[in-house]
């Protein structure tokens, strides 16, 4: 029985060597160690051993078990070692190597300006109004006295979509969302409307089929031209200096009685003339009058209470002026190198 545990630990102890991972340390224990391991089996049979051999064979047996045990915890401990020592290893950084760098996003020039206009109008005390792009014939035109024949509402100039009685479009201005807002709400009105047009234009470096406007409305009692005028002046006060100067010129707009377009001198030459201006001295920016009182009467307004004023603007022309951009295109290509100069 001597000659057979010490041949049990020999066996072990081999084995334990040539182990090289943790799972099979397991089962070793199992194998040598364990309830009916080959070290129990050996014990098992200790009642047949005389009274004088008993002790000294189960001395032995505890020494022995006491070395595997012992052998295989050394064993454990390196495997542990070992283990961590090729995950350190495999999980190596390169500390030299350059960092990821984070692109942070910016506001594109469009949302700058119409954010910047929509501050300026809010602290005038007005309100922003939504309305839906895919609009009737009727809030797109009629309302705004476009009679059926107008040349604006030819299909080469909007993009229908059913040609139905109703005659579905999308908007070519945002002023049929003024005329929801003037059928819903009773006067003071004082709303400006930003949002997306559609017009059936080619493509070039000042027309697109899809671009934005701002447009504004304020119905009250007693609005004059010249609370047109002092609005605006203050507007681009707001955002061009107070050294800028407009100018008003006569026009014609079906929407509104008396219409004017409206000017600004040029930045460059200061009025007198000069290639960024065309030789005129003065770019134009908008377009605005007093509300026809045809319009006021068909959204249900008294015009012989209540009168306003309304302007519109194309947004487009506003970041292509205060940015100096000379092509339309470069607003809608999303080139970064484009947007990350504002
Ligand atoms: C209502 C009544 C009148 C809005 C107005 C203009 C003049 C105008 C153009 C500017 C450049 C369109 O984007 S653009 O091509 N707009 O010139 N818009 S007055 O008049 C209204 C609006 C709503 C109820």
């Amino acid at each position: 029985m001597k000659e057979q545990l010490l041949k049990i630990e020999e066996l072990a102890k081999a084995e334990l060597s040539a182990c090289t991972e943790i799972k099979a340390l397991d089962d070793l224990r199992i194998k040598y160690l364990g309830k009916k391991g080959e070290l129990t089996s050996i014990l098992k049979q200790m009642g047949k051993l005389s009274a004088e051999e008993r002790p000294v064979i189960g001395q032995l047996a505890n020494k022995v078990r006491a070395d595997i045990e012992e052998a295989l915890n050394e064993k454990l401990t390196a495997l542990k070692a070992s283990a961590q020592a090729s995950k350190i290893a495999s999980e190596s950084i390169d500390i030299t190597l350059p960092g990821k760098t984070q692109t942070i996003g910016k506001l594109h020039p469009l949302s700058k300006v119409e954010n910047e206009i929509r501050d300026i109008f809010m602290g005038m005390g007005f309100d922003i109004a939504d309305g839906p792009e895919v609009d009737d014939d009727y809030h797109v035109f009629e309302a705004l006295n476009l009679p059926p024949d107008h040349p604006a509402r030819d299909t080469q100039d909007t993009f229908y979509i059913k040609d139905t009685n109703e005659r579905i479009l999308l908007r070519t201005q945002t002023s049929s969302v003024q005329v929801h807002v003037m059928e819903t709400q009773k006067p003071p009105i004082r709303i400006i409307s930003p949002g997306r047009v559609y017009r059936s234009d080619a493509v070039d470096a000042t027309h697109s089929p899809l671009f934005h406007q701002i447009e504004g409305l304020v119905v009250d009692k007693g609005i004059k031209m010249s609370d047109l005028k002092g609005t605006l002046e203050m507007l681009m006060k707001k955002l061009y200096g107070n050294e800028c100067k407009l100018r008003f010129r006569p026009h014609h707009f079906p929407f509104t009685e008396p219409s004017c377009e409206v000017d600004i001198m040029c930045f460059n030459c200061g009025g007198k003339g000069c290639s960024m201006c065309k030789d005129e001295g003065y770019i134009e920016l908008l377009g605005a009058g007093m509300v026809h009182p045809k319009v006021l009467e068909g959204c249900g307004i008294d015009s012989s209470v209540y009168s306003g004023f309304a302007f519109g603007l194309g947004l487009e022309r506003m970041v292509m002026g205060r940015y100096s951009i000379n092509d339309l295109r470069l607003l809608y290509e999303n080139d970064v190198r484009f947007l990350e100069q504002f």
